[in-house]
């Protein structure tokens, strides 16, 4: 067990800007915490049979960008954010490397469009999952992972290592307060409340939907992220009345610069 390289990973983190960090043990994967539970093909040890430890790494989606949602702006940092939890999970997987544990990265993503996922809806590994196991946080109605510090406003990536690294513990909080403003918020009816409490997306529906929009160059939707409650950037952003999505009396200001980037860049929603 590698206390010290667990301090230097943390380290490397901070000076990469990466705010949040997790590591689960490979095995954690096989002990199911609530059904149901990924099947076996699509966890660490059945993908990389040498895995020993599973580290995963957030990042924020800036919410004053997602309140334009959806736009070519929140695009843009949709994009931006993919890119650098690539490049990022690709490096610190070459630093693990370079201090002799081999360690290969996992995509943000992996699917090649929204057509394939129409026809099989599953990536072949979970982030969510992995940074549930990591200590991260936990899921939402929402079906995302809710962080203390972001809510479901972080985007997740995942290395899995050769070294055996000191690990966290499983959140044993609910973060979800079940105010069901996602569900309700959902354009397309996806997140419908007799889900609940399983919290699962009908996906076929939400892609369908984030194709629509991607067609407009808005995607992808992102309103049952927005709306969540949970998150101290509300607080940073002095966006913890949640009254001011719904009323555009309460902040005209915010409604009209929302409705000025809505109106560039991009096709009309
Ligand atoms: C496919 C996908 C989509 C699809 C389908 C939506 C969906 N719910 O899956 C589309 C394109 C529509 C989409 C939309 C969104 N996504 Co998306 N998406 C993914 C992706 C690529 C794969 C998800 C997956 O397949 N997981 C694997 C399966 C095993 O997990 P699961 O779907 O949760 O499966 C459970 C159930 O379905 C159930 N189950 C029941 N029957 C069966 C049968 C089988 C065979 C299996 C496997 C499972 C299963 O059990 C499973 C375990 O609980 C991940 C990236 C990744 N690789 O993790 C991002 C990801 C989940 N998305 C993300 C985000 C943010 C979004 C959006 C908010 C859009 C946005 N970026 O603004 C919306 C939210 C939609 C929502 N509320 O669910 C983030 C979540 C971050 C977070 N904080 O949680 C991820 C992790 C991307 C990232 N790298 O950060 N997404």
């Amino acid at each position: 067990m590698s206390n010290k390289l667990r301090d230097r990973l943390e380290v490397k983190c901070k000076n990469m800007d990466i705010p949040l960090l997790g590591v689960a043990p490979a095995e954690r994967w096989n002990d199911p915490p609530f059904t149901p539970w990924i099947p076996e093909e699509f966890r660490p040890l059945s993908i990389w049979p040498e895995v020993c430890s599973v580290i995963v790494i957030g990042l924020p989606i800036d919410l004053p960008i997602i309140e334009t949602a959806p736009s070519i702006y929140y695009h843009e940092l949709y994009n931006t954010v993919n890119t650098f939890l690539d490049l990022s999970t690709y490096r610190l997987a070459r630093f693990l490397d370079n201090h002799g544990y081999p360690s290969i990265y996992v995509p943000r993503d992996g699917y090649g469009s929204l057509s394939i996922l129409k026809d099989n809806p599953f990536a072949f590994f979970s982030h969510r999952h992995a940074a549930y196991l990591a200590g991260l946080g936990t899921f939402g109605v929402n079906n995302m992972l809710l962080t203390p510090e972001y809510g479901p406003r972080v985007r997740l990536g995942t290395i899995f290592t050769t070294a055996e690294l000191p690990v966290d513990d499983v959140m044993d909080i609910d973060l979800c307060i079940k105010c069901m403003r996602c569900s309700r918020s959902c354009p397309v009816e996806a997140l419908d409340d007799t889900d609940y409490p399983l919290g699962l997306t009908k996906k076929e529906i939400c892609t369908q939907y984030n194709a629509s929009l991607a067609r407009k160059h808005v995607s992808p939707c992102g309103r049952c992220i927005k709306v969540c409650p949970i998150g101290r950037d509300r607080v940073r952003f002095k966006r913890t009345d949640l009254r001011l999505y719904d009323r555009e009396y309460i902040r005209p200001d915010l409604h009209r610069a929302w409705k000025h980037v809505q109106s560039h860049g991009s096709k009309q929603v």
